[in-house]
């Protein structure tokens, strides 16, 4: 009887922690950065209204956010990262943003495409 009501209560979490990731969509792009202290800056600039989940990778400058995009937009994200001086391959950051970067964090810039 324990075993069962146990597993009555996994399926309704279950299915509650899928209720609660509806919406949600998963994006992969390109920032340009260097260190770990890039990763903090793209990370926390990442972490906006709508946003579950932000990460950055330090090897192949992947950022995986998950984000509910009624909330908030994929371009908007690119927005934020570039706000904080770290071109993507959509957005590129102000030139003064990233003069202002800590040494080690001046990373190679992409060619602008915009
Ligand atoms: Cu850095």
């Amino acid at each position: 009887m324990k075993a069962i009501l146990f597993s009555i209560l996994s399926i309704a979490a279950i299915s509650l922690s899928f209720k609660a990731d509806a919406g949600n969509i998963t994006e992969k792009f390109k920032v340009y950065g260097n260190c770990t202290m890039c990763k903090e800056r793209i990370e926390k600039a990442l972490m906006v209204k709508g946003v579950k989940y932000a990460y950055w990778d330090i090897e192949t400058k992947m950022a995986t956010v998950k984000f509910n995009p009624e909330v908030v937009t994929l371009d908007q994200l690119h927005r934020h990262a570039a706000g904080v001086g770290h071109d993507t391959d959509l957005v590129k950051a102000d030139d003064k943003v990233y003069e202002n970067l800590h040494g080690c964090c001046k990373y190679e810039r992409p060619d602008a495409k915009n």
